[in-house]
């Protein structure tokens, strides 16, 4: 594979400019470095070489670091010396500490690795709009190549930290007010004035500017902790439990305190820690594991292309139906919505507006671009719309025989291509499709609540569904710009499935005597958004039994009968919407713990009879995450093995995407395989042999206990290696 290159041309006027070569975004991978460095000696060499340029080819500059470089890094355990390159020598002395000058020319991107380089020249000119960003903390390292020094001495402090806390880039405007880029000029200038600006310094006509030894933008010693101990307590209360933030802001304190280049070496200490770490290898598998989930084996290598996607019917225009409608309308794809009466469909109209309008009012979408994006939504009581659509949604309440007729009229009326999909999620798509012909066209859609925003898309796979329809509906999930995993067919798809027993989990550890707020507490300070009894308020209580109740019919061996949610739905306590659940609501929607809770708890527990000699059991909060997650990582193998997912990574991202699991861990299998298989079915055997099958470890995960086989095999190995 081709992982780049470099080039340098000399130009009459003396200036050798040097290019990076590495499409679509000019990453620096270890060929590019290598390059960087040849080419430089070679520029620092030649008699006839007064001053450099550095840019990057076609538009962009460079989008920094090149993250498969960084997996290599990591199989290493931070023992590669090919990173060595990045650092000290290339970038201080051979660039900045030079006797001839360099100017870094700015299009498109110079994030990362890229905008440390630009850092390293004496001048940096930029095109209009270009991206400019220190990201590294996303992938849960800390920039590598001078940036934590660099940035603070260009730009001051505060806004250094926050760039680098929050990973976001500034525009070439931005940039230029902050003193990160000499000047604005347009693209078609770019390269002739930055050749210019290189000679000017060279002849000492413009400053000479080392950005590692500037001080004039730096704070005095006494403000700069301050505001380093205001960005250490802000980082350890939004991102309790990362390390690498607060790592990040020591390698730039070390800088104020000791020198620009004290703090490169500390800079350079911390990036190895950093990249060797758990959370960097779960963030870089996280990166690489959703641009896969769009990869599918048996469909999207078959060469078959997406057909023409114009134009979407969407049925039922209720909570769901807007949310697709809205998310089409919203990436340009024509609607026509159909309801049942005039009213309702107002009313899906009207859903529709109000998702649009309260983008208006953030002020995120303009008055003009609100009247185009709702002109493309159209309206409609009958069918005669949907004689072009490409795809069509049904989103109607879930009636077997309703959907059986929609389904029936939809392959009458649609073109005979049209890929007819159902959000239903607990009706059979194979029963729904039963008394049509059209079954190869036939999938599942679907959305998480509420659909416009959340990001995960499941694409339901029956045994006859076409390729050629994944392949479409994985081009509309890219389109809507969601994240599309294709699932198979089981009650609650990949990813309710794999967590059903979270909520089951902590059902059982109240009843085993511990406090549903303890549980939530220790459950988002393992980072998950909320625990499962906010989560289940949140939800509410009747749509939780109602998929309780799935579950039961489903796998009846191993679902936990708790009778706490019955219990307080007999006292009209269904959740946030009615203000009074496990928590109590006020009107702001704030929740707090109610004591009254306790007695529901109490009957719950009397009622089950599991605790052992009347006694609460006792255990850490580690012991605890371990009671609610080890279960579900169970239900992740069983899925696994069920092909439900053709990949782990797949459910990885369905994890993180779907129901908030912290990416930092890498989602669900990959965290498992931090812990390893053997201590997870070690654990739920003793559980199991405590409190029943819930707990009982499927044949995967005891086979990967047995054998050191990561539970993240491949799909494929595993049925050969078929327990
Ligand atoms: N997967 C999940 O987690 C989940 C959760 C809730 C609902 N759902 C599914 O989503 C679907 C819709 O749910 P919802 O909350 O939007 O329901 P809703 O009741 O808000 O909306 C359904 C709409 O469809 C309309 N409708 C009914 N028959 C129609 C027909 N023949 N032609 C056109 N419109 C028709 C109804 O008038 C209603 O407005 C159901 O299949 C439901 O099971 C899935
Ligand atoms: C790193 O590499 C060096 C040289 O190849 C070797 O001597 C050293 O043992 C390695 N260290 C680790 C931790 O692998
Ligand atoms: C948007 O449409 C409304 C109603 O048709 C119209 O009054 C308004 O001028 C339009 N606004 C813009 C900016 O096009
Ligand atoms: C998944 O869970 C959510 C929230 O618990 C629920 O609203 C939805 O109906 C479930 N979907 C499926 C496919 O079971
Ligand atoms: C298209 C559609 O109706 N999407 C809905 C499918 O079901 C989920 C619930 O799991 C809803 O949130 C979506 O809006």
């Amino acid at each position: 594979m081709d992982r780049g290159h470099v080039e340098l041309d000399v130009c009459s006027d003396g200036v050798a400019i040097i290019t990076i070569h590495n499409p679509p975004v000019n990453s620096l991978s270890v060929p590019v470095f290598l390059g960087l460095r040849e080419k430089y000696e070679e520029a620092l060499k030649r008699d006839d070489v007064k001053a450099i340029v550095l840019t990057g080819a076609g538009d962009k500059f460079s989008g920094g670091f090149d993250i498969i470089s960084m997996q290599g890094f990591q199989k290493t355990n931070g023992n590669d010396s090919s990173i060595s390159f990045v650092s000290v020598d290339l970038q201080t002395n051979m660039m900045e500490g030079s006797r001839k000058p360099s100017v870094a020319a700015i299009q498109g991107l110079a994030l990362g690795g890229g905008l440390e380089l630009a850092m390293c020249c004496h001048a940096r000119l930029a095109a209009p709009k270009a991206q400019l960003g220190l990201p590294e903390l996303q992938l849960g390292v800390i920039p590598g190549g001078g940036g934590t020094q660099r940035l603070p001495r260009l730009v001051g402090l505060p806004k250094a930290i926050e760039m680098m806390l929050t990973s976001k880039p500034v525009s070439s405007e931005e940039a230029k007010e902050l003193g990160l880029v000499d000047a604005i000029v347009p693209a078609k200038d770019l390269i002739s004035t930055a050749r210019r600006w290189a000679l000017d310094i060279a002849n000492f006509q413009k400053p000479w500017i080392v950005s590692l030894h500037k001080t004039d933008k730096l704070e005095p010693l006494g403000e700069a902790r301050e505001i380093l101990k205001f960005a250490r307590e802000q980082t350890m209360k939004r991102a309790p439990n990362l390390f690498h933030p607060l790592k990040c802001l020591d390698a730039v304190e070390e800088g104020i305190i000791s020198g620009g280049l004290a703090g490169l070496y500390k800079e350079s200490e911390v990036f190895r820690e950093c990249m060797a770490s758990d959370n960097a290898k779960a963030l870089v598998h996280v990166f690489f594991a959703q641009r896969a989930t769009g990869k599918v084996k048996g469909v999207t290598d078959l060469r078959l292309k997406p057909r023409s996607l114009k134009k979407v019917g969407v049925i039922g225009g209720g909570l769901m139906g807007s949310g697709i409608a809205t998310a089409c309308i919203l990436n340009g794809i024509q609607v026509v919505l159909k309801e049942v009466n005039g009213d309702f469909l107002q009313a899906g109209l009207d859903r529709v507006k109000a998702n649009l309008m309260s983008s208006v009012k953030k002020g995120k979408m303009s008055e003009e671009r609100f009247n185009r994006t709702f002109a493309l939504l159209k309206g409609t009581l009958d069918y005669n719309d949907f004689k072009d659509v490409d795809i069509v949604i049904e989103a109607v309440i879930e009636k077997l025989p309703l959907k059986q007729q929609i389904f029936s009229d939809l392959e009458k009326i649609c073109p005979s291509t049209c890929v007819l999909a159902s959000n239903t999620s607990t009706i059979d798509l194979n029963l729904i499709s039963a008394k049509i012909d059209a079954k190869p066209r036939v999938a599942g859609a679907h959305f998480f609540s509420p659909a416009h925003v959340m990001p995960l898309f499941e694409i339901i796979r029956t045994s006859t569904t076409a390729p050629q329809v994944l392949v479409d509906l994985l081009d509309f999930g890219k389109k809507i710009k969601k994240v599309p995993v294709v699932v198979g067919n089981c009650p609650g798809f990949a990813v309710n499935r794999t967590f059903f027993p979270y909520s089951q989990a902590a059902l059982l550890l109240v009843d085993l005597g511990l406090d549903v707020y303890r549980i939530d507490r220790i459950v988002a300070s393992f980072g998950m958004p909320m625990g499962p009894f906010r989560l289940a308020d949140l939800v509410g209580f009747e749509v939780g039994v109602a998929s309780g109740m799935t579950y039961l019919e489903a796998f009846p061996d191993r679902v936990y009968k708790s009778m706490l949610f019955p219990l307080l739905m007999e006292d009209k306590r269904l959740g946030e919407k009615t203000r009074k659940g496990f928590y109590i609501y006020d009107e702001r929607r704030k929740a707090k713990p109610d004591p009254e809770v306790r007695k529901y708890l109490e009957k719950s527990r009397s009622l089950s009879g599991i605790m052992q000699n009347n006694k609460p059991i006792q255990l850490s909060d580690e012991q605890v995450i371990e009671v609610i997650f080890f279960p579900v990582i169970n239900e992740a193998c069983r899925v696994l093995e069920e092909g439900v997912v053709s990949k782990a990574s797949d459910l990885d991202i369905a994890s993180i995407m779907g129901m908030g699991f912290p990416p930092y861990r890498g989602g669900i299998v990959f965290w498992a395989d931090l812990i390893g298989a053997k201590h997870i079915a070690s654990r739920l055997n003793e559980l199991y042999r405590s409190y029943g099958n819930f707990f009982k470890p499927c044949a995967w995960l005891e086979h990967c206990a047995a054998t050191g086989q990561p539970l993240s095999t491949s799909v494929d190995n595993m049925v050969k290696s078929r327990l």
